[in-house]
């Protein structure tokens, strides 16, 4: 089995790469990636050479993909379509780079596999279908409608959209998947979880943006990976799975969790964290049922526990201080530019 996969030094992206080297003896993988700020050459130093290639380029270029899969002709070749532009933050400051990567990238994607007819799973997220009340029962399912919020996630939308017509229109051989807030090792700085442990690990103050309120459904990137690997196994031509373990809490919970388990939690009424301006246009909640991916392809998430995940991957921030510690400065003097101090 031969994989192409786009965005495979990013965080997702280079952790899937990882496990189907653990898992599957028999599949060669060629990394396909940019190299943007959000890669890191280093989550992938430690794989076999003979089974992994990282071949940079910007997949939304006309012919780059386009040479990588018209290499791919076995039955199992396919793509799996990681690469995105994916901070909310960076979307709002400036969404061009989105547009390019998530709409123009995935076209390029779909073209590639169109020509060449080779299978690709896309990957998505749950926010295509905007954000639910906090006390809304329904979860997002598949039959829920897109109604996406921010740049980063109308793009992601926008990309889905592409992928459900190319199947229509020209009998693309895709599947897709939305998937709820990861979390795990080789997470870029700037997003929450490994923002606020490297903010401790370095002597500065956690940041939690308006009240904490939020709530983000969160789970593990194995869970989401071993998701990604039934689909690809199983999964039915023109279908979108759900991806999501019961995660939920809000941000104030996770953070108090972080603090505690960093032995953070402050004192005399100081919770030991910033209240910081909060996102514009900020979604409330995210909630995913699986119960469909769950039921027809026999898949369990692993790692449940976010408390055990959390300590987890803490020790692993703690003990991997060379992968983070030369962005980590530039992430937070980016931050503080429009943050401040409620
Ligand atoms: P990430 O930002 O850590 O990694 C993205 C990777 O894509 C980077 O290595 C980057 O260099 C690469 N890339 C960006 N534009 C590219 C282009 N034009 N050509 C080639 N490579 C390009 O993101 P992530 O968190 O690993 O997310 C991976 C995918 O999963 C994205 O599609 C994202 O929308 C989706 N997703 C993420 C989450 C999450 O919680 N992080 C949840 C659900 C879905
Ligand atoms: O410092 C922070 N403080 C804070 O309170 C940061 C960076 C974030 N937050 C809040 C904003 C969100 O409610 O924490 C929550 C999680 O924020 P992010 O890590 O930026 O993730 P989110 O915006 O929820 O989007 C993530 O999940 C869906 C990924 O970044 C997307 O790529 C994915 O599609």
């Amino acid at each position: 089995m031969r994989l192409v996969v786009t965005g495979g030094a990013g965080f997702i992206g280079a952790n899937f790469v990882h496990t189907v080297i653990r898992e599957r003896p028999d599949a060669h993988v060629t990394v396909l990636d940019a190299m943007t700020y959000a890669a890191n050459r280093a989550s992938l130093s430690d794989l076999p050479a003979d089974r992994v290639d990282l071949v940079e380029g910007d997949c939304a270029v006309p012919g780059v993909v386009d040479d990588l899969v018209s290499q791919l002709a076995g039955p199992k070749d396919t793509v799996v379509h990681f690469a995105a532009e994916s901070h909310n933050d960076n979307s709002l400051a400036g969404p061009g780079p989105f547009v390019h990567s998530n709409i123009v990238g995935t076209y390029q994607v779909l073209e590639a596999c169109r020509l060449h007819d080779v299978r690709l799973h896309h990957v998505s997220t749950d926010e295509v279908y905007g954000d639910l009340q906090l006390d809304d029962p329904a979860k997002f399912t598949p039959a829920t409608a897109y109604n996406p919020s921010s740049p980063y996630s109308a793009t992601k939308a926008g990309a889905d959209m592409l992928v459900r017509a190319w199947v229509r229109s020209f009998g693309v051989r895709a599947t897709i998947s939305n998937c709820s807030n990861n979390y795990g090792p080789y997470q870029h700085v700037e997003k929450f979880i490994p923002r606020q442990i490297t903010n401790l690990l370095t002597g500065q103050r956690p940041r939690l943006y308006g009240s904490g309120a939020n709530v983000r459904d969160w789970i593990h990137v194995d869970d989401h990976n071993s998701a990604v690997l039934r689909i690809l196994a199983g999964g039915e031509r023109g279908r979108t799975y759900l991806i999501g373990a019961d995660g939920e809490h809000s941000n104030l919970q996770v953070m108090q969790m972080i603090c505690e388990l960093m032995g953070a939690t402050g004192t005399d009424g100081d919770p030991g964290f910033d209240h910081v301006t909060d996102r514009p246009g900020h979604d409330l909640r995210y909630a995913i049922d699986a119960t469909a991916t769950r039921e027809e392809l026999g898949w369990e998430p692993q790692h449940t526990d976010l408390r055990d995940g959390l300590r987890r991957t803490i020790e692993w921030y703690r003990e991997n201080r060379d992968w983070w510690e030369p962005v980590k400065e530039r992430v937070e003097a980016r931050y503080a530019q429009t943050e401040k101090v409620l």
